[in-house]
């Protein structure tokens, strides 16, 4: 039980986000919705506010500026190997794993292990009530293989597939990347992330994702890496 003497309850970070420039330069936007699927608002996986961000997220896929709008989801089998149960561990610890291929190299990676969430073909790994959802070019599904963690829309952590997504975006000449959606300390910030090593100028629109942890740790990676930051208000200007 919380007591007077408990440090108030943290505000969740909030980056300084900027207007989107109109100096002259080529500017062909797209928009990525990333991984607005029940389990993320109200199933095993709840995002703190996720629920929050869909009015913004609808406006935004209803510009009609975009030259592709593109959805993620998370869409993994029953077994899937960033599931606790799968290890027979407690959730949210942390283990090392190990590609499928690869594990005699010994390359491992730090993952987190997570409740059974988005499992394929099932209403946690569907897209949220009152999402906008028509309006999608492409879907991009991920974490589809049993032993291959995934959170970018571009490619698995294992930096081996890569999705239809850089190939549609690079199609229709985008230049801007405005990514939305759930959950902004993962999914979102290492799609972000890729979206700068692939050339694209990143935009994470604040007012339109929520992160699971309420710190800057997750913001300062992504802006240290050359991801910039804007509101939704700030995109309807431009767009
Ligand atoms: C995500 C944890 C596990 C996300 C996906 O969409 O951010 N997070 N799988
Ligand atoms: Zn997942």
């Amino acid at each position: 039980m919380a007591t007077h003497t408990d440090p108030p309850p943290q505000a969740p970070y909030e980056p300084e986000t900027e207007a989107i420039p109109d100096d002259g330069q080529p500017f062909h936007p797209a928009l990525v919705v990333i991984d607005m699927q029940n389990d993320f608002v109200t199933g095993s996986l709840p995002v703190p506010g996720g629920a929050s961000i869909l009015p913004q997220v609808n406006d935004l896929i209803q510009l009609a500026k975009f030259e592709a709008r593109i959805a993620t989801r998370d869409h993994h089998p029953t077994d899937h190997v960033s599931f606790a149960k799968t290890h027979e561990k407690p959730e949210f610890t942390k283990i090392v794993i190990y590609h499928p291929e690869d594990a005699k190299e010994l390359l491992g990676k730090e993952q987190i292990l997570w409740p059974v969430h988005c499992l394929a073909d099932t209403d946690g790994a569907e897209f949220i009530p009152g999402l906008v959802k028509d309006r999608f070019d492409a879907t991009i599904m991920k974490g589809t293989h049993p032993s291959i963690e995934s959170y970018s829309g571009f490619k698995d952590i294992w930096g081996k597939n890569e999705t239809d997504l850089p190939g549609i975006l690079n199609e229709r000449g985008v230049t801007d990347v405005f990514y939305v959606g759930l959950a902004g300390d993962f999914c979102v910030k290492y799609t972000a992330l890729d979206s700068v090593e692939y050339g694209f100028r990143t935009w994470v629109v604040v007012d339109a994702v929520k992160s699971i942890s309420q710190d800057e740790v997750a913001w300062n990676q992504m802006r240290d890496k050359g991801v910039r930051f804007t509101k939704t208000e700030d995109v309807k200007k431009r767009l």
